[in-house]
């Protein structure tokens, strides 16, 4: 999978790729993630890309132009599955969202700042626009590093262990369960005892209660789904 990102702060996005999960993904070669800065494609004086909006009111507008110039110039290289605009006015971002995006060939992802962008430009171009939750952040980038993440762990290949995707919080309705690890007593904090009877039908059914025991007290909400 490529996953192409227009932003006007491209330092924002050198480094969450570069470690870990996705840094493995794009050693595989199962996934590439290209920074584009939109000033590379504005014709105005100065790297201008925003103006003031037209009706007044504080706040900058990202223009049709460098946008425009951007996509184009991408599109010709790259047919893409979805344009995604991050905004907080987009879709919720969410488990079955990401399982749905890993499926895709080519992402792009354009990056919003200030008020915005102009408005002509999400309706001639974005296909899809998501939000990751009911909050502020100050610019896409962050939203577009979560979305990467969350969709690049899930492209077969990536994790090691393919069933560990499966088991994850929200892959099924349910929060993950708890997990313990080495050393069995620390400081008399014991684990549980069914997670060393290598009965793993008894284990797996100790697992899910536990995460369904979670679900039930910290999101009731997911298992009216
Ligand atoms: Cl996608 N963008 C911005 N600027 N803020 C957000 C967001 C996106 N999702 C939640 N808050």
């Amino acid at each position: 999978m490529k996953i192409d990102i227009i932003s006007v702060v491209p330092d924002l996005l050198t480094s969450p790729f570069s470690h870990s999960i996705m840094k493995r993904a794009a050693d595989k070669g199962l996934l590439q993630v290209n920074i584009i800065n939109l000033r590379q494609y504005t014709t105005y004086a100065r790297a201008q890309v925003d103006d003031y909006q037209f009706g007044g009111g504080a706040g900058m507008v990202l223009m049709m132009e460098p946008l425009v110039n951007a996509v184009e110039a991408l599109q010709q290289q790259t047919s893409y599955d979805e344009v995604i605009y991050l905004t907080p006015d987009g879709e919720t971002f969410n488990q079955p969202m990401a399982n749905q995006l890993s499926l895709k060939n080519n992402l792009l992802m354009i990056c919003g700042h200030y008020k915005g962008i102009d408005q002509r430009f999400r309706d001639h171009f974005v296909t899809k626009e998501i939000s990751i939750g009911d909050y502020v952040l100050s610019g896409g980038e962050l939203a577009a590093a979560v979305l990467t993440d969350a969709i690049g762990r899930l492209i077969p290949g990536v994790l090691n262990d393919e069933s560990s995707a499966l088991t994850d919080s929200f892959q099924d309705n349910l929060l993950a369960p708890p997990v313990y690890t080495r050393p069995e007593n620390f400081r008399g904090w014991t684990i549980p005892n069914v997670l060393k009877s290598g009965n793993h039908q008894l284990i797996d059914q100790w697992r899910y209660e536990q995460a369904l025991e979670r679900t039930k007290t910290r999101r009731p909400d997911l298992l009216d789904e």
